[in-house]
C-alpha cells in the first residue's frame, strides 16, 4: 500500500478529528521520520513535544522492552517495584515532595483540578463547591468537558456543553486581571507558562513571578501546565524556571513519555498532594510497573543527554536564524528554547500552505491557530540539521 491507500482507509474509516498533512509515517529515529514511500523527513513537530528525546530512544525503548518482559499491569489495588522509583526520581529531578501518576495530559490537569478544589475547601475553607479557579484565555489543557469548559476556542466547546461551573477566565499576559478576578472563593490560577496551542504566546518578562506573587498574597495556588512547554523543551526543566518561580502543582505529561507510552503526572509538596486519600481519586493506568519504567527512563534521558542545555543552546541559535529570513509574509518569530512560532500576515492566507510546501522539502511543521508555523523539533537536533532545514524554510517563506 502506498500514502494514498493508507490516507483513503483511513478517511473511510475512522472519525475525522483532524486534518493532518498527507504523509504516512511508518518509520522514526531521532529527528527523522520516514514515510510508506520511502521518504524522509524532519520532524519539527515532536508530536507536540512528547518526543522531545527524539523518537526511538534506544534506552527509553530497552526500557520499555525489558519492562514490558516482566510485568505491565498490576493495578493499584497492589504495589509494583517501578512506580516508588518513579516517585523518588520525579521529587529529586523536580524538587517537589509528592506526585501523582495519571495517564493522559488531560487526566492530569482534571486531576489537578479536583486537587486544587480539594485544597480549596480542606485548607482555604471555601464553602464546598463554591471553588473558582482562574484561567487564561486562549489557554489549552486538554480535552474533557470539564477541561473544554473553561476554553475559549468555540471550535473546542460549541456541541459539547452543558460544562463545568467555577472557572473564570481572564486575559492572558495580564495581572491586574487575575488580581481583579480574585475572590475569597478563589482555589488557583491555572496558567500554561507558554501558550503552545494558542500560538507560542509568551507572556510579558516577569508575568509569572507577578502572578506568583498575586497568589500568595491572596493564599491561591499557582498552578502550572507544563504538559507541552516542560521537561527541557524551553531550555530549561521548566518554562517556569526562566522566571524562578516555583509554582505550589505544576502537571507534567508528553515527554515524561518520551513518546513511547501515555504518561502524565501532578506535581506539588505534601501540604497539598498529601490531602489525597484512599480511594478519592484513580485510575486503571494510572501508575502502571510499565509507565513507570518509561517515565524513569524519559527523565533519565533528559538529564543524562542534558537536553534543557541543548534546547536552549540550539533554541537560540534556530530563532535568531529564522529571525533573519527575510519574507513578505513573516509577522513575527517567536520562541523559548526549541519551542517556536513563526507568525504570518493575515494577508498571507494561512500557515497551512506553508507546511505543506515545507512537507514537499522533507520537513514536518504543524500550523496552529491558523496563522503561526511551530518549529518545535526533538532536543535531540544539531547544529548541522538546523542548518540543512533553513534554505528550505527561507525559501517556502517566500512563495507567493
Ligand atoms: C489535540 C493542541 C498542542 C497541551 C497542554 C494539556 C494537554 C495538551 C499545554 C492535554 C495537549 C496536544 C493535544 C492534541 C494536540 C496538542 C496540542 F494543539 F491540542 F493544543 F500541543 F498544542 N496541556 N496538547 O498542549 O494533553 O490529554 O493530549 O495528553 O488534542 O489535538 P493530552
Amino acid at each position: 500500500m502506498n500514502t494514498q491507500d493508507f490516507v483513503n482507509m483511513e478517511e473511510q474509516y475512522g472519525a475525522h478529528i483532524y486534518h493532518p498533512l498527507d504523509v504516512v509515517i511508518e518509520r522514526a529515529e531521532g529527528v527523522w521520520v520516514y514515510d510508506v514511500d520511502g521518504k524522509k523527513y524532519l520532524d519539527c513537530l515532536s508530536a507536540y513535544s512528547a518526543v522531545n528525546q527524539g523518537h526511538v530512544h534506544p534506552e527509553i525503548l530497552k526500557a520499555l522492552l525489558d519492562q514490558a518482559k516482566k510485568v505491565t499491569l498490576t493495578s493499584r489495588a497492589f504495589r509494583n517495584d517501578q512506580l516508588p522509583l518513579l516517585y523518588k526520581e520525579l521529587s529529586e529531578m523536580t524538587g517537589y515532595e509528592m506526585s501523582l501518576p495519571m495517564n493522559s495530559g488531560a487526566e492530569a490537569v482534571e486531576a489537578a483540578v479536583k486537587l486544587a478544589r480539594k485544597w480549596a475547601y480542606q485548607v482555604k475553607k471555601v464553602p464546598r463547591h463554591q471553588a473558582e479557579i482562574i484561567v487564561a484565555g486562549n489557554n489549552f489543557h486538554g480535552r474533557t468537558v470539564t477541561v473544554i469548559s473553561f476554553s475559549t476556542e468555540p471550535l473546542y466547546r460549541d456541541d459539547f456543553g452543558p460544562f463545568t461551573p467555577g472557572f473564570v477566565v481572564v486575559e492572558y499576559g495580564n495581572t491586574d486581571a487575575i488580581e481583579k478576578a480574585i475572590t475569597p472563593n478563589t482555589a488557583a490560577v491555572m496558567l500554561e507558562p507558554i501558550q503552545g496551542e494558542a500560538g507560542v504566546i509568551i507572556p510579558p518578562a516577569g508575568y509569572l513571578k507577578k502572578v506568583a506573587e498575586i497568589c500568595r498574597k491572596n493564599n491561591v495556588l499557582l498552578v502550572t501546565d507544563e504538559i507541552q512547554t516542560g521537561l527541557a523543551r524551553t531550555g530549561k526543566l521548566f518554562a517556569a524556571d526562566h522566571e524562578d518561580v516555583r509554582p505550589d502543582v505544576v502537571i507534567v505529561g508528553k515527554a515524561l513519555s518520551g513518546g513511547f507510552y501515555p504518561v502524565s503526572a501532578v506535581l506539588a509538596d505534601k501540604p497539598i498532594l498529601g490531602l489525597f486519600t484512599a480511594g478519592e481519586h484513580g485510575s486503571t493506568f494510572g501508575g502502571n510497573p510499565l509507565a513507570a519504567a518509561v517515565a524513569r527512563a524519559a527523565l533519565r534521558v533528559i538529564r543524562e543527554e542534558k537536553l534543557a542545555e541543548r534546547s536552549q543552546q540550539l533554541g537560540e541559535y534556530f530563532l535568531e536564524q529564522l529571525s533573519e529570513i527575510s519574507s513578505p509574509h513573516v509577522k513575527e518569530v517567536r520562541g523559548k528554547g526549541l519551542l517556536i512560532g513563526v507568525e504570518l500576515k493575515p494577508e498571507a492566507m494561512g500557515a497551512r500552505r506553508f507546511c505543506e510546501a515545507l512537507q514537499m522539502k522533507g520537513i514536518l511543521a504543524k500550523e496552529t491557530h491558523d496563522n503561526v508555523i511551530r518549529f518545535a523539533p526533538p532536543l535531540v537536533i544539531d547544529k548541522e540539521t538546523i542548518d540543512w532545514a533553513l534554505p528550505s524554510i527561507r525559501e517556502v517563506l517566500n512563495i507567493k
